[in-house]
């Protein structure tokens, strides 16, 4: 029955937005930690709570296709997204990261083929301007 409860998701139709999501609640303290928005069936955005702390630290989107189109993160918990991951046709192309928490991105990583580094640009003191260039061929 535990099982049961874990796995089972409670469906939902969102009025405000008109976006049927599926909510669940996977440490079932009562509050839910993981939302699945769809469109036509399809889960076409993520989003989860995994700290538990009822702030979303995760939001993963989705193509038609069923590929992860975009993703962010909450690295550290405070409530700011500090990491976002861009993909196209489903490969990773390029990496922003907020390495200070500041909530302005200092760090992009440019990749080809998914996993090769091509370019890491840096705002290495971070006052908005890049600073540090470290350009890998292919
Ligand atoms: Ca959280
Ligand atoms: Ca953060
Ligand atoms: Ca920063």
């Amino acid at each position: 029955m535990k099982f049961l409860l874990t796995c089972l998701f409670i469906f939902l139709i969102s009025e405000a937005e008109a976006v049927p999501s599926l909510i669940s609640d996977a440490n079932e303290d009562g509050f839910p930690d993981q939302w699945y928005e769809l469109t036509d069936g399809r889960v076409t955005t993520l989003k989860v709570d995994r700290d538990y702390d009822g702030r979303i630290d995760c939001l993963v989107k989705y193509s038609k296709m069923g590929k992860v189109t975009y993703e962010e993160y909450d690295y550290n918990y405070d409530g700011m997204m500090d990491d976002y991951y861009f993909y196209d046709d489903g490969r990773l192309i390029r990496e922003e990261i907020d390495t200070n928490f500041d909530e302005k991105v200092d760090v992009w990583v440019y990749l080809f083929e998914g996993i090769y580094i091509e370019k890491i640009e840096q705002d290495s003191d971070f006052d908005g301007q890049i600073d540090l260039v470290q350009e890998y061929g292919p």
